[in-house]
Formats: C-alpha cells, sequence, structure tokens
C-alpha cells in the first residue's frame, strides 16, 4: 500500500502493542478529567468506590458502569460538559425526537480531531484533493453536513455544501460542477438517482466516481442497487452523535469491515442483556469511551447498535480494527428521513389524548427512495358522532405528533383491538424498507 494513500499513516497504520500503549495513556487521561470535571462521573466512580489511579489497564475499564442516552439528556444542556463553556467553540444535538436531545460539546481540539479522523473515512474511501465532494447531509444542529464538510476540506477537496436541496437541483448542481463524489443518506443517494432516470439522465455523462453513505441502516443489496444506478463505488461510514459524529469508522477499499478510530475511541462489545464485556469477534452492541474528545468525555456509552469487531489485519495495511456493517439496534430505534425516532416518544404523545389507547404501530416504507411513515394508532372506543370526531381527534394527534417528529406521515386511526393478534399487541414498528 502506497502511504500517501494513507490520510495519517502513523496513527492508521500503529503497531498494535503500541496502540493499546496510546489507548492506556489517554484512557487515564479521559477518566482524570471526567473525575475532576463532570460531577456524574465523579459520583459514578465514587459509587462504584473507583478512584482515577484504579485504571492500569484497558481491562480495568469494565470495573465502571454504563453510561447511556438517558444520563445524556438527563444532563442537558450543560451539566456533562468537562470545560469551562468558553472553551467550547460548537454545539451539535442528536437527532433523536425524545424530550430533550442530546447536546454535544466540541473544543477546538475535538474540533480538529473530529475533522481528522473524517478526513481518513473519505482517503479510505479513495477520495483525493482533486475531487468534487457533493454533501447532501443535513448542516445544522445534526453533525453530518458539518462533520463530511471539514473532512473533505481537510483533505483540500473541493466542497459543494448542497445539504438537502430539491432533487432536481442537487442533479444539476452534480451536471454543472462535474461531482465525483456523493455523501449523505443512502436513502437519499437511491431518490437522486430516481430523480436523474426520471430525467432521463445517463449516469455517464455525469463524473461521479465514489460515495460515503452512512447515518442510517443500509444493506449490501443497496450497496449493489446505489452502485449500478449511479456507477460509482459506495463506502459504509459510521458515527453517533454522542462521539462527535460521523468519523468514528469507515471502510477502506477492501470493503470487508469498517476501519474503527481507535486512536480516539474504545470499543467495547458487551451482552446488551447481561451487560458483559464479550470476547473479541463476537456479536453484541457497542460501547464506547472516547479517548481524546476534551468538552464532552464519554466513558462506556451505550450506541444501541449491534455489530462484531476484527482486530486481524486489514490487506489495506492499516491495523486498526475493523467494525462489521450494524447488524440490528438492541432498541426499536428507526431512522426515518435521518431522524431517530424512538416509539417511545409516540407512546407519550399518544398518552395525551384519552380517545386513543397505547397500542399503535410505526409502518416505514421507501417509495423512490422516499422515506413514508405510516402510523396506526388504536382508539379506545367507537365515538358515537363518529366520522366528525374522528376527524377532530386525528387532526389533533397528528399535529402534536408533528411537532415531535418533525416531518410528515400519515396517521390511521383504526378500530378499538384491532392492532393485537390473540390479544397480543403487534410489533410497534415495521421496517419494510429493505435496508
Ligand atoms: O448519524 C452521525 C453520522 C453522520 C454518521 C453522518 C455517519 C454519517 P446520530 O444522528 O446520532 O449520528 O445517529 C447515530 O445512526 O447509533 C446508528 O444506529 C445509526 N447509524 C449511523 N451510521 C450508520 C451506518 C449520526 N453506517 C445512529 N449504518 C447510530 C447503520 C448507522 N447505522
Amino acid at each position: 500500500m502506497n502511504v500517501p494513500d494513507v490520510y495519517s499513516p502513523q496513527q492508521e497504520m500503529m503497531p498494535r502493542e503500541e496502540l493499546l500503549q496510546l489507548q492506556l495513556e489517554r484512557l487515564q487521561a479521559t477518566i482524570n478529567r471526567a473525575y475532576k470535571n463532570v460531577p456524574f462521573y465523579r459520583r459514578r466512580l465514587e459509587e462504584a468506590g473507583l478512584q482515577p489511579e484504579d485504571f492500569q489497564n484497558l481491562d480495568d475499564l469494565s470495573k465502571l458502569p454504563l453510561t447511556t442516552k438517558q444520563d445524556l439528556r438527563d444532563a442537558y444542556p450543560y451539566d456533562m460538559v468537562a470545560v469551562p463553556l468558553r472553551e467550547v467553540v460548537r454545539f451539535h444535538l442528536s437527532s433523536g425526537t425524545t424530550g430533550p436531545p442530546t447536546v454535544i460539546a466540541y473544543t477546538a481540539n475535538d474540533l480538529r480531531h473530529w475533522t481528522e479522523t473524517v478526513a481518513r473515512n473519505l482517503m479510505a474511501a479513495g477520495v483525493r484533493r482533486d475531487d468534487v465532494v457533493q454533501i447532501f447531509f443535513g448542516y445544522g444542529l445534526f453533525s453530518g453536513g458539518f462533520g463530511l464538510h471539514q473532512g473533505a476540506e481537510a483533505i483540500g477537496a473541493t466542497v459543494l455544501p448542497v445539504s438537502s436541496a430539491e432533487l432536481v437541483q442537487q442533479v444539476q448542481i452534480m451536471q454543472d460542477f462535474r461531482s465525483t463524489v456523493l455523501v449523505g443518506m443512502p436513502s437519499y443517494a437511491l431518490a437522486i438517482a430516481e430523480a436523474m432516470e426520471q430525467q432521463g439522465i445517463d449516469p455517464n455523462s455525469l463524473h461521479l466516481r465514489v460515495g460515503l453513505f452512512g447515518a442510517e441502516p443500509w444493506s449490501e443489496k443497496t450497496r449493489a442497487e446505489i452502485e449500478s444506478r449511479l456507477y460509482i463505488h459506495a463506502y459504509d461510514i459510521y458515527g453517533l452523535s454522542e462521539m462527535g459524529g460521523p468519523g468514528v469508522a469507515g471502510e477502506c477499499v477492501e470493503r470487508n469491515g469498517l476501519h474503527l478510530a481507535e486512536d480516539h475511541f474504545l470499543v467495547e462489545v458487551i451482552d446488551p442483556s447481561s451487560g458483559e464485556t464479550l470476547p473479541p469477534g463476537h456479536e453484541g452492541e457497542l460501547v464506547f469511551t472516547t479517548l481524546t474528545r476534551e468538552a464532552l468525555p464519554l466513558l462506556r456509552y451505550r450506541s444501541g447498535d449491534i455489530s462484531r469487531i476484527d482486530t486481524s489485519p486489514c490487506p489495506c495495511g492499516r491495523t486498526l480494527a475493523r467494525m462489521a456493517r450494524v447488524f440490528r439496534r438492541t432498541d426499536d430505534m428507526v431512522i426515518i428521513h435521518g431522524i431517530n425516532v424512538f416509539p417511545a416518544d409516540v407512546a407519550e404523545v399518544l398518552a395525551e389524548f384519552p380517545e386513543v389507547g397505547k397500542n399503535f404501530q410505526l409502518l416505514v416504507d421507501r417509495r423512490a427512495g422516499h422515506d413514508e411513515l405510516e402510523i396506526r394508532v388504536e382508539l379506545t372506543q367507537l365515538p358515537s358522532d363518529i366520522a366528525h370526531r374522528l376527524l377532530q381527534i386525528r387532526d389533533q394527534i397528528a399535529a402534536r405528533l408533528r411537532q415531535t417528529l418533525g416531518f410528515d406521515f400519515k396517521l390511521s386511526l383504526v378500530e378499538p383491538r384491532s392492532l393485537r393478534v390473540n390479544g397480543k399487541p403487534l410489533p410497534r414498528v415495521v421496517d419494510r424498507r429493505n435496508g
């Protein structure tokens, strides 16, 4: 492998013993910082009878309890921030829909590290300074747009921050500016392909060669579809807001797992029900500890994502371990239009309306690359002035749900007890998109 093709060869190709030593040093510094500056973690350590000095090797980390999304929500907005606010140069918020969002704070150094890890993903997928990178991730509180933007600029590529424009405009820009790289959500790439086909545009007349896609689950089947419709090589990138956003892992040209930025994140795999750490190679929930984050050090953060980690050498020469594509979630979170939707949020809204019961279903479909959501809710009883009341109730519930979800959906009120089989509720989420 040609070393200049790797963004940070020293880190990405470091012998594993050195990497493990670096991780230990950084872990100790992180635990110290969290203990000193974040009351939540000081309490956590004290309750477990631990001092920062008790972490003498990487395995000691498993003595610490796990951190959950709820812990971050409870800390809204600043309680987890480990630096004075004047040191914070950026905030992003998670795209989740439940209650208070999780707040992600960055110092200038955090931004620098974040940029570097994303630049690695872009380079690993073959993006170079001559490329024209069209980004259709959202820019704003969501970390996707800014994260990929910074990384692409760091490589010296030309960036088109198109964000979520109309599909016709995406295609127009792709033609006029000769975009070579597409970056965004895989479902949106399919929607662009659809728009191109409708306009009768031949992908051969474009200059596209590479795509980096993530922020939602997708499959090898979707990869094949994107590649055959857009004539590009498509790569998987993974991240989560709590770890800063994208840049946590990305595929190299081998496309046999996503290299994790292990010099910035320590990754464990646990059994999601017992919480026990699993040996390497086992499938389980990914748990992340930040190793370099100044503003928001997180210890043993539960991602809810099920995957597997492979530390065997990769033919590309990178020594960083690879995670498999995310297999599934531990919870029933579904990502619709890039928004992380928790059925519990829907339940919370529905509880405000006595006319409907606790039983509901989220039916997710994808048509022409667009996500569509239908929410079916059981009525508690059929109102006597049925037609008139139903419309009223439906409009009220839909308006409240729209506030919570932030996007459009179809709401169907269905007969009492109709969302059950033998008295048992039907599954809350039916995802009919195939990856
Ligand atoms: O989605 C960060 C991101 C931006 C990643 C751009 C990649 C590219 P959140 O909104 O916090 O952050 O959502 C994180 O999305 O826990 C996974 O469940 C899911 N996810 C992200 N990337 C992938 C992927 C961003 N490549 C949650 N495959 C994560 C499957 C993914 N799921």
